[in-house]
């Protein structure tokens, strides 16, 4: 069934991207905005929804399907679709090559499936429960043994200036404990660069379900591990990616970080 799963998804991901960076100069005149001033959205992250929607009830009538962009379809089969049509809608508007289509597939309460593609770099990142993750059918792995100190570490921020000024006040505080950080504008994105070994860690606040459900299995399958500054599952709260020890320390660090921040408001999405 998972592999079933994987070659829907991965043929609408494409589809989508496709589609996505064919109609970008007519979209980006056709942004608006969501929780914020700041917070873009465009005629391409509803179209390409749409087609991804559509593409799974068309072969998988009974799904649920939760979608960015407000795809919400109630099932049956106990299979229930994430949907980031386009995640990183600022580069893209912006024509900052970092954006993807992600779509990850659970079942019965388990990510099984996550696919998250890069239309400009042609970059298809996979991963299937127990079956491994690949970009474009190489085999990933995570950077493994890095401390603390030498880690390159990806995030990105909220939308909401209030909430930028919280993470950023926790990123001073981080920043003289690692090697350095990286905002590259996509969460899907930076946490595939954490599958592959570009990134050793990354963590961000306030990310929806869409953003991280297929990255997330990605990770894993790549031999790393995802969490919260508890130790918990990933949630908007926090989501913190890396190997299991790295991932660890980045969370204590982050924990004393936000107290020493006084972060009490930062909690949930935009
Ligand atoms: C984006 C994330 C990014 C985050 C942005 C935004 P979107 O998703 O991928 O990591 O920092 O605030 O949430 O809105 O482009 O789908």
């Amino acid at each position: 069934m998972n592999d079933e799963l994987l070659e829907l998804a991965v043929a609408l991901a494409r589809t989508a991207g496709a589609a996505t960076v064919a109609m970008r100069l007519e979209a980006i005149g056709t942004t608006t905005t969501k929780s914020s001033d700041t917070d873009p959205v465009t005629e391409a992250d509803r179209h390409a929804e749409q087609l991804i929607t559509e593409g799974i009830l068309a072969v998988r009538p009974t799904d649920s399907i939760v979608g960015e962009e407000g795809a919400g379809v109630e099932g049956t089969s106990g299979v229930e679709w994430y949907v980031d049509p386009i995640d990183g809608t600022a580069n893209y508007v912006y024509g900052i090559p970092f954006y993807a289509v992600s779509i990850a597939a659970e079942v019965d309460g388990n990510i099984v499936v996550g696919v998250v593609y890069n239309p400009e770099s042609d970059e298809l990142f996979t991963a299937t429960r127990g079956g491994g993750a690949y970009r474009n059918g190489v085999p990933l792995s995570v950077t493994t043994n890095v401390p603390l100190g030498k880690a390159l570490v990806g995030t990105g921020f909220g939308y909401k200036p209030e909430d930028r000024a919280v993470d950023g006040a926790v990123v001073a505080e981080l920043l003289p404990r690692i090697r350095d950080l990286r905002r590259l504008g996509s969460a899907a994105l930076d946490l595939c660069a954490v599958a592959m070994g570009r990134f050793d860690a990354y963590f961000e606040t306030g990310l929806h379900v869409w953003d991280y459900a297929a990255g997330w299995l990605i990770v894993e399958e790549a031999g790393g591990h995802c969490q919260t500054v508890d130790g918990g599952q990933p949630s908007p709260q926090m989501m913190i990616a890396a190997h299991a020890p790295l991932a660890k320390d980045l969370a204590n660090a982050l924990k004393l970080a936000q107290e020493t921040a006084s972060v009490e408001s930062r909690v949930g999405t935009d």
